[in-house]
């Protein structure tokens, strides 16, 4: 009875939501800025103070985010069919959008950078988080939708 009425209730939600089945290319793609997340979040819970400071953890994530960095940018190869919030723009405007990319992985490899650095304080790497963030920030503004399609 109750596993009926939630089948029910999903195949409603479902009808009324215009979201197309997410294509394989796109579903590694989440996959891989899920995986950025995974660093990128406790590295800002570290900097916004509500985690406390630790150096060898922060250069481990430092160093996962800027390998990670790099995985979403191998499954751009096609515009998405369904289930993406990717813009068109990504593949009508390859120049700014790839411009965008390499910023970005130019500030994960310079966080990386200073959080090598021996006695590290967290004033020595909140910039250069605060510029990554920014640079996730841009490009979502430019490339991303905020709901699927
Ligand atoms: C996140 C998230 C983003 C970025 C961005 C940083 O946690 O999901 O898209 O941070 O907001 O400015």
């Amino acid at each position: 009875m109750k596993l009926s009425l939630l089948v029910c209730l999903t195949l409603a939600l479902s009808a009324c939501s215009s979201e197309k089945p997410q294509d394989p290319e796109t579903h590694e793609r989440i996959q891989a800025f899920k995986s950025i997340l995974n660093a990128f979040e406790p590295l800002g819970l570290m900097v916004r103070e509500k985690q406390p400071f630790d150096p060898i953890r922060f250069a481990e994530l430092a160093g996962q985010l800027k390998e990670e960095s790099r995985k979403p940018f191998a499954h751009f190869t096609a515009p998405p069919t369904g289930g993406s919030k990717s813009k068109p723009e990504i593949w009508s405007e390859p120049a700014r959008f790839a411009e965008m990319r390499d910023s970005f992985h130019e500030r994960a490899d310079r966080l990386a950078a200073a959080a090598g650095k021996p006695g590290l304080r967290l004033a020595d790497v909140s910039p250069a988080y605060g510029q990554l963030a920014q640079s996730c920030k841009s490009c979502h503004d430019a490339f991303r939708r905020t709901v699927s399609e």
